[in-house]
C-alpha cells in the first residue's frame, strides 16, 4: 500500500515530529523508497569558443526520498542537489548564481585554483535575491571537483539540505586515456551522503548530543540523492565517480564479494598507473575514481565495511556511529554489454611539479577540539557540556589555537611559492584537513608513505588522532591582499564551530 504524507504524519503522530525515527519506522518507509539509481543532469553551460557561462539558481523544494513523503530540501535549479558542471582546461567559465532562499549562502568551487574573490568562501556572501558571478580560467589537470555552500556559520545545515554538486574537468589528454568516458553509461558521479529524518519526514540536523561533536551522521545513505540505489549497469567496467558530499562521515567503500577494483584518481587528478585494492577510504569532501569490472553479470553491493578509522576509537558506543558497516549502492549487472574498455597499465604523471626541495616555508597547523590540549577525554566532554548552549562558537574548535574569525588573517603566503604544511592532529577524532587554491600532494604519514590510493594530487587529507601529515603545495600566481583563502576541518559542524582560518596570497 502506497503511504501518502498525510497518513505517514498521522501514524507518527505529531509529539514525534522532531524525533529521529526509530528503526521500525525506517523499516516501513523503506519497503517504500524510491531507489532507482539517477544520473545527475550534466550541464555543459552554454559555449562561445573557450568561454562557457552556466546558471546556478539556488532554491528551496521538496523532494521525496520515500513514497509519499515529502522533505523540505535545498537545490540547485532543481529541490535537491544541483547538476554536474563540466568544462575543460582553458576555457573560462562564467558562473552566475543567484539566491532564491532567504538566507545568506555562497558556492564555493571545491578543489578549484582561482583567484580568491571568485572562491564563493564566505567572504562571497551572496544575500537573498542576490546574484554573484564567479569568472576563472580552468588552469588545472583534469578531475572530479565539486561545489557547495560555504557561508558563514551555515555551511553544514546548507550543504545537508542539498547545496552541493559535482564539477568534472577534463584537459587535453584526460579523454585519451583509454578509460570509460560515456557520461551516466560507463562513467557514472556518484555523490554519497548519509542523513537521518524525522518522523516529518525532514531531515534531521544538530538534534543529538553527539552531532555538535562528531558532526551530522545518519543511518540512512544517499546517493546521488536516492535511498540506497540499484544501479542498472550498462557496460561491463565502470568508472565510478565517488565522492564523499557527508557532512561528517568517513566510509570504508567495498563490494560486497570482495572483489578487486582499480583506482585511477584522488582528489585532483588521476593517479600515475591504476592501484588494485579491495577497499578505500573516503574521507569527507574526497573523491577517489574507481574502476570495476562487472562482466560476470551480477547483482554486487558497494558497501561501507565498519571501522575504526576516521572515528573515535574505544570511546563510548554513542560515539562509534562513524564506525557502522552501511550498505551504499546496488549495481546490478545482469544486463550488462561488453566494454570495449580495458584497465590501462599506466595512466600519466601530472604536470605538476611539487618538489621538496623548492619550498621555501614551512607551516605548523594543530587540530584541536575542546578544552583539553592534547589527550583526554574527559576535558573535552566536560567543553562540550559547557559549550552546548552558545553554539560551541567561542573556541571549542581550534587551529593552532585560535578559532576562525572572519576579520583575522591568519598568515600570508607568497604567490608562485612552494610550501610545506604539517597538520597534526591533537584530538583523538580524525579530522579531514582543506585548502583552498591549491592541489597538494601528501609527503608523509608520521614519516610513512601515503596509501598509493592517495599518491595523486588531493585537496582533502584525513589527519588521524595523534598523526602528523606532511602536505606540499604550489601556490598559483593569483595574488590578493585582502581578500583571504580558507583552510578548515571539513566536517562542515566543525568547521561552522571555528575549525577554519584564512591566508591571503600576497
Ligand atoms: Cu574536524
Amino acid at each position: 500500500m502506497k503511504q501518502t504524507r498525510r497518513n505517514f504524519i498521522k501514524t507518527a503522530g505529531v509529539a514525534s515530529l522532531l524525533v529521529p525515527l526509530s528503526l521500525p519506522a525506517i523499516a516501513k518507509i523503506r519497503q517504500t523508497r524510491l531507489n532507482s539509481f539517477v544520473v545527475p543532469a550534466l550541464d555543459r553551460g552554454i559555449r562561445k569558443g573557450n568561454n562557457v557561462s552556466f546558471k546556478l539558481a539556488i532554491q528551496a523544494g521538496k523532494t521525496s526520498f520515500f513514497n509519499g513523503v515529502n522533505t523540505p530540501t535545498l537545490g540547485l535549479n532543481q529541490s535537491y542537489l544541483g547538476p554536474v558542471l563540466r568544462a575543460k582546461r582553458g576555457d573560462t567559465v562564467s558562473i552566475n548564481v543567484s539566491n532564491h532562499i532567504n538566507e545568506v549562502t555562497t558556492v564555493h568551487w571545491h578543489g578549484m585554483t582561482l583567484p580568491a574573490n571568485m572562491d564563493g568562501g564566505p567572504h562571497q556572501a551572496i544575500p537573498p535575491n542576490k546574484t554573484w558571478t564567479s569568472r576563472f580560467q580552468i588552469r588545472q589537470e583534469a578531475g572530479t571537483l565539486w561545489y557547495h555552500s560555504h557561508a558563514m556559520h551555515k555551511t553544514g545545515p546548507q550543504v545537508y539540505h542539498g547545496l552541493a554538486g559535482m564539477f568534472i574537468l577534463d584537459d587535453e589528454g584526460s579523454d585519451k586515456l583509454g578509460l570509460p568516458n560515456e557520461y551516466g553509461v560507463d562513467d557514472i558521479p556518484c555523490t554519497i551522503q548519509d542523513r537521518r529524518f524525522n518522523q516529518d519526514g525532514s531531515f534531521s540536523y544538530m538534534s543529538m548530543m553527539p552531532d555538535r561533536m562528531m558532526g551530522m551522521m545518519g543511518s540512512i545513505v544517499l546517493v546521488n540523492g536516492v535511498v540506497t540505489p540499484t544501479l542498472v549497469a550498462k557496460k561491463t567496467l565502470l568508472r565510478l565517480r565517488l565522492h564523499n558530499g557527508s557532512n561528517a562521515r568517513t566510509y570504508n567503500l567495498a563490494f560486497s564479494d570482495g572483489r578487486p577494483f582499480h583506482v585511477i584518481a584522488s582528489d585532483c587528478g588521476f593517479l600515475h598507473k591504476p592501484f588494485q585494492t579491495n577497499q578505500v577510504r573516503l574521507a569527507v569532501a574526497e573523491r577517489v575514481e574507481i574502476l570495476v569490472d562487472v562482466s560476470d553479470r551480477k547483482e554486487v553491493l558497494l558497501k561501507s565495511l565498519a571501522s575504526s578509522a576516521g572515528g573515535m576509537m574505544g570511546m563510548m558506543p554513542m560515539m562509534q556511529m562513524n564506525n557502522k558497516a552501511l550498505n551504499i549502492m546496488t549495481i546490478d549487472a545482469r544486463q550488462a554489454k561488453q566494454s570495449a574498455r580495458k584497465v590501462p597499465a599506466v595512466l600519466r604523471n601530472s604536470t605538476l611539479n611539487l618538489n621538496p626541495k623548492a619550498a621555501t616555508a614551512t607551516r605548523q597547523f594543530e587540530l584541536e577540539m575542546g578544552m583539553m590540549g592534547r589527550g583526554g577525554m574527559g576535558g573535552m566532554m566536560g567543553g562540550m557540556m559547557n559549550r552546548m548552549d552558545n553554539g560551541g562558537r567561542d573556541g571549542m574548535f581550534r587551529i593552532n589555537g585560535k578559532s576562525m574569525d572572519i576579520n583575522r588573517i591568519d598568515f600570508q603566503v607568497k604567490a608562485n611559492s612552494t610550501e610545506i604544511w604539517e597538520i597534526s592532529n591533537a584530538s583523538p577524532m580524525a579530522h579531514p584537513f582543506h585548502v583552498h587554491n591549491v592541489q597538494f600532494r601528501i609527503l608523509d604519514r608520521n614519516g610513512k608513505r601515503p596509501h598509493p590510493s592517495e599518491s595523486g594530487l588531493k585537496d582533502v587529507v584525513l589527519v588521524h588522532g595523534n598523526e602528523r601529515v606532511r602536505i606540499i603545495m604550489k601556490f598559483p600566481e593569483y595574488s590578493d591582499a585582502k581578500v583571504p583563502y580558507m583552510y578548515h576541518c571539513h566536517i562542515l559542524e566543525h568547521e561552522d564551530q571555528g575549525m577554519m582560518g584564512q591566508f591571503v596570497v600576497v
